[in-house]
């Protein structure tokens, strides 16, 4: 039975070594409990480090044993690779560029190689497990190498990936020396997550400066794959903190606390230890109210509570003296001997506490600098047993864009945060209760079960998209049908190629995209055998395609089907055609061209063709876009047709394409065998007109196509048509 397997840096289970032997303790967090659903059912997995350097292979084998017991399998780090490769690369480059802290990265070779080398073992311990069939479910910013690593492994496997944190603007993402690999090591997925539509955008953004591969959609169409991806706002198991803050133990915590408090207010605020959650912030805003508004003096606390974490880390460790030393002062200035301004813990409570106070406090103050999500705030709602309580919310965490019934403030505005916490002190009950309804109703609803749900569905989903869209591999099998059918055939033997993007690669500069001798040579060869006709059907102008294979004996379909040659003949055109129409329309794109940098246009005898590939990409498509309602409202009721291409949009004569030239070739040889290779939308109408037993290939896999079979690009072309030599 296929299997699921979970994959992510720390497994769900902390194994500590104690005076007694080892420990296993399930690790708390979101995480652990919204997949514990998934990873304990039938033999599904989950792999990750167990979070202790191991002594011995004893140890390990120990280890490994037990976790098996629980459906989980560990990976072994080094305290070189947790050093280099978690507190290195992951924590101290990647984690503040993605959250807007770039002035923090370090840009270190050593973590970087220990980066690859920690993906590769987690790669090499997830294909010692996995089958053909399962799926594999990666999870966050510690492994985004891993998709492509198990791509290459297992091209089939269907595999998603998850982001907890956000993806920053591109321009962020330019910073880092490591960039493009970091990209195409996520699109190794089949599926990617992230908490918010922003984020999506951000990385779709990121894959097409950097990268060059278009989208729509959601879908990104690489050279060889096309690649989902999609918001999934991660939710909490609400029923687990609802019956925790209903629990007696949480009921006992509560009154203890209620007690020593007295009539004191309590304004919450959890983290764990970390610079872009706005702790300081946060406590010189609570300074600033209890200036300005000095009757909450004596009557309202902070409750912090910091979690400890990554204290191995410089800034970490820097972060923590900050906050302790602004608590001590706002403490020392504030204090009465009945009343502390800030409570202040460094350290981890169990669940019954930490529902005690989020039961207690009538206010959460969650005001992160940035942040994938958040589930504090949502448990802080699902903890709210009476409907009472107010949440002040970032704009900046991901939660906000759920929870527009919090407070929603930005966290550098102090003043704003202010006047939200006295706000918020004053809300009257019912409103009170008319916001937390309406949050309680979402977080309920979309809770981190239907946030696996929802993943889960959607990759399987994509897997049968991508396999109904998909022509049928080029495989060896059907390659040997083809060459016999080639040899067997009776009569003419038609060779129709498409040039760009078929026979040789994509160049910024389409000038520079000549052939080398070595395809020339192929395709001499190709139209010596006997009874064998090869057609160049192009786009490009004649005088282009003239000059650089006009010697050798092939047939030739220029402009997309109005020139047309046979070899050892003049250049005729399909049909009388009229041009006058350029004078008018080349206006039109030459302000486009003054609009887009980069942008330039080519002009043919009966075509006019805009081209963006060399423009900032999104400048590129947003004008695309502009220009080709502008020239479809210029050419209606004409006989023009406006095109669009890979990063070209054209303007020609409507009723002309490769298609209704390749038909004449079809009907002039009527050939015994037919082979028609294409890479673009302007090559389905050679397709679209071609016999039904024709062998029909589209270049670049993953799209929707009428051939009816696929080749991975030029180079596989050019293997194929040298095995016709043979
Ligand atoms: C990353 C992203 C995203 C905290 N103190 C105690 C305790 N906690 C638990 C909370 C909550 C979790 O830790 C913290 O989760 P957050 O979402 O707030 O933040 P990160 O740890 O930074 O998580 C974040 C998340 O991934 C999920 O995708 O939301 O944006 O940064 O569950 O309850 N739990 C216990 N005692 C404590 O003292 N038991």
């Amino acid at each position: 039975m296929p299997r699921t397997l979970i994959v992510s840096n720390r497994l769900p289970t902390k194994v500590q070594r104690t005076d007694d032997g080892l420990t296993f303790q399930p690790s708390e967090g979101g995480l652990a409990t919204g997949l514990g659903s998934i990873y304990r059912q039938d033999d599904n997995l989950w792999i990750g480090w167990p979070g202790l350097f191991v002594q011995d292979e004893a140890e390990e084998n120990h280890i490994r044993t037990e976790l098996a017991d629980d459906n989980m399998a560990p990976v072994f780090l080094t305290e070189d690779e947790i050093h280099n490769f978690y507190e290195g690369f992951s924590n101290s480059t990647l984690w503040p560029t993605f959250h807007y802290f770039s002035e923090l990265a370090t840009y270190e070779q050593t973590h970087w190689d220990a980066y690859v080398t920690v993906n590769e073992k987690f790669c090499e311990a997830v294909l010692a497990q996995a089958g053909p069939e399962d799926t594999i479910w990666v999870h966050d910013y510690q492994l985004l190498l891993l998709p492509e690593m198990l791509r290459k492994a297992r091209p089939e496997a269907s595999i998603g990936f998850f982001l907890h944190i956000p993806f920053p603007s591109q321009e962020l993402i330019r910073v880092l020396p490591w960039r493009t690999e970091l990209i195409r090591g996520m699109l190794g997925a089949d599926l990617i997550g992230f908490h918010t539509f922003g984020y999506m955008r951000h990385f779709l953004s990121a894959v097409s400066h950097l990268l060059g591969y278009p989208a729509q959609n959601g879908q990104i169409e690489t050279p060889n794959r096309s690649v989902r991806v999609d918001a999934f706002p991660m939710g909490i198991d609400y029923g687990r903190y609802a019956e925790a803050a209903a629990s007696e133990a949480t009921a006992a915590h509560m009154a203890e606390y209620r007690e020593a408090l007295r009539e004191t207010r309590v304004i919450l605020s959890i983290d764990r230890l970390d610079y872009t959650k706005g702790i300081a912030q946060r406590l010189k805003a609570f300074d600033l109210l209890l200036q300005r508004y000095p009757e909450w003096r004596g009557q309202v606390s902070l409750l912090m509570l910091v979690v400890p974490s990554r204290d191995q880390v410089a800034q970490y460790a820097a972060l923590k003296e900050e906050i302790d030393n602004i608590v001590g002062r706002i403490n020392a200035q504030y204090r009465t001997i009945s009343w502390n301004p800030i409570l202040y813990f460094y350290r981890s409570l169990p669940l019954e506490e930490l529902t005690a106070l989020y039961r207690l406090a009538e206010v959460a103050l969650v005001t992160p600098m940035r942040d994938g999500m958040n589930l504090v705030a949502k448990e802080f709602i699902a903890s709210k047993l009476d409907q009472r309580g107010v949440l002040i919310l970032s704009e900046r965490a991901g939660a906000a864009r759920e929870l527009s019934d919090a407070i929603l403030i930005n966290p550098t505005d102090v003043n704003q945060v202010v006047e939200a916490m006295h706000d918020a002190l004053v809300m009257p009950e019912e409103e009170q209760t008319t916001r937390m309804k309406a949050m309680q109703a979402l977080v309920k609803r979309y809770n981190v079960f239907s946030w696996t749900r929802l993943f889960m569905n959607q990759l399987a989903y994509t897997k049968m998209k991508q396999h109904t869209l998909e022509a049928e591999q080029l495989t060896p099998t059907v390659t040997k049908q083809l060459l016999a059918d080639f040899h067997a055939a009776e009569g003419e033997r038609l060779i129709l190629l498409d040039y760009d993007g078929t026979l040789v690669g994509f160049h910024p500069n389409p000038q520079r995209a000549q052939p080398g001798e070595e395809l020339r040579l192929l395709l001499r060869a190709l139209s010596d055998l006997p009874h064998t006709r090869v057609v160049i059907i192009s786009g490009r102008d004649r005088d282009t395609l003239q000059n650089w294979l006009g010697d050798l004996p092939l047939d030739f379909i220029a402009e997309h089907g109005v020139w047309l040659r046979s070899a050892g003949e003049d250049w005729h055109l399909f049909q009388p055609l009229r041009n006058d129409w350029k004078r008018e329309l080349r206006p039109v794109l030459e302000l486009y061209v003054a609009r887009t940098t980069g942008s330039f246009i080519e002009e043919k005898d009966y075509s006019l063709v805009w081209h963006y590939r060399r423009a900032d990409a999104d400048l590129g498509q947003e004008r695309a876009r502009e220009l080709l309602s502008h020239l479809s409202f210029m050419t209606a009721n004409t006989d023009l047709q406006v095109m669009e291409g890979n990063k070209v949009i054209e303007i020609k004569n409507a009723g002309i394409n490769k298609g209704t030239a390749a038909a004449r070739w079809l009907a002039q040889y009527q050939p015994g065998f037919v082979l028609a290779l294409g890479d673009d939308r302007t090559d389905e109408d050679t397709f679209r007109a071609m016999p039904e037993e024709a062998y029909t290939v589209r270049v670049g896999t993953g799209v929707r196509s009428l051939a009816r079979f696929n080749l991975a690009s030029p180079i596989e072309v050019r293997q194929l048509l040298r095995k016709l030599l043979a």
